[in-house]
């Protein structure tokens, strides 16, 4: 199956889950603990279950794909899906380094590739198991732009034009952090986040900033999207807000 035909089997969005504004949001903060409030806000951002998967399937053939999965849910916090080709896309990294570097599609795929089969856990309670991801490991790419010793974290930002992301340079240093552009055995997709997307596996599905666009090497950490609304920058599975204390 091509590229095109997976894409088409993927949930389409649905228009009228508007994400909550920045208002709603501190309105709703003040009825409940912010744990549960903050789950329900994230839901909110759901474009669609992979449920509906089999609805534009008369076929059947989705439920052999491991993407027809009922536990994995698409987010998007702007209402739509960006779309931009693998010949158009670029990934910019700036900022405190010393060699700035753009980097096409097939520049990605001629550096080294890293896999990794790891959880996939949003804040707001679901989980898939054992994911398969491939990627070039967002650390092996911070060396060869070459870090300033000013430098503390990496500021995010997605061809979406609203999400950011952020890490500290001690976390995006580890060795599961991946810039990731397979997923579920294939081509990410666009409604994934594809074609490039983070993967960051320790911690919640937060920091796995999807349409990826730009990294910063910067001197301190700035919080990204859902941050400034609340969540943990730490972001550490089962050590963080959200789950842990409030299974929701
Ligand atoms: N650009 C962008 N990246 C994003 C999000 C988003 O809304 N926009 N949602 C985040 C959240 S809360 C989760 S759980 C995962 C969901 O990834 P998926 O849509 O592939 O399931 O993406 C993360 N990255
Ligand atoms: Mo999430």
């Amino acid at each position: 199956m091509n590229q095109d035909a997976i894409e088409a089997l993927e949930p389409e969005f649905n228009q009228n889950a508007k994400p909550y504004g920045r208002r709603a949001f501190l309105g709703i903060a003040a009825l409940g603990s912010l744990g549960v409030v903050l789950g329900n806000r994230q839901a909110t951002a759901v474009k669609a279950t992979i449920g509906k998967v089999a609805i534009k399937d008369p076929t059947g053939i989705a439920k052999l794909l491991p993407i027809n999965d009922d536990r994995w849910t698409i987010f998007t916090v702007t209402g739509g899906y960006p779309k931009r080709s693998k010949a158009d896309y670029q990934l910019k990294i700036s900022g405190l380094v010393d060699r700035p570097l753009t980097l096409s599609y097939n520049d990605l795929l001629q550096r080294k590739a890293t896999s990794m089969t790891k959880d996939f856990q949003c804040v707001t309670g679901w989980r898939v198991d054992d994911v398969p991801w491939v990627g070039v490991l967002l650390r092996d790419l911070l060396d060869e732009v070459g870090v300033q010793s000013s430098a503390t974290a990496l500021r995010f930002t997605s061809f979406d034009g609203e999400y950011t992301e952020s890490l500290t340079l001690e976390q995006a240093y580890r060795p599961d952090m991946l810039v990731a552009y397979q997923l579920l055995g294939r081509d990410i997709t666009t409604a994934h986040g594809g074609p490039v997307r983070l993967y960051a596996a320790p911690m919640y599905g937060y920091k796995s900033i999807k349409w990826l666009e730009t990294i910063e090497v910067v001197d301190k950490v700035i919080p990204g999207y859902w941050e400034e609304r609340g969540y943990d920058i730490d972001a550490w599975v089962g050590g963080s807000n959200g789950l842990s204390d409030d299974p929701i």
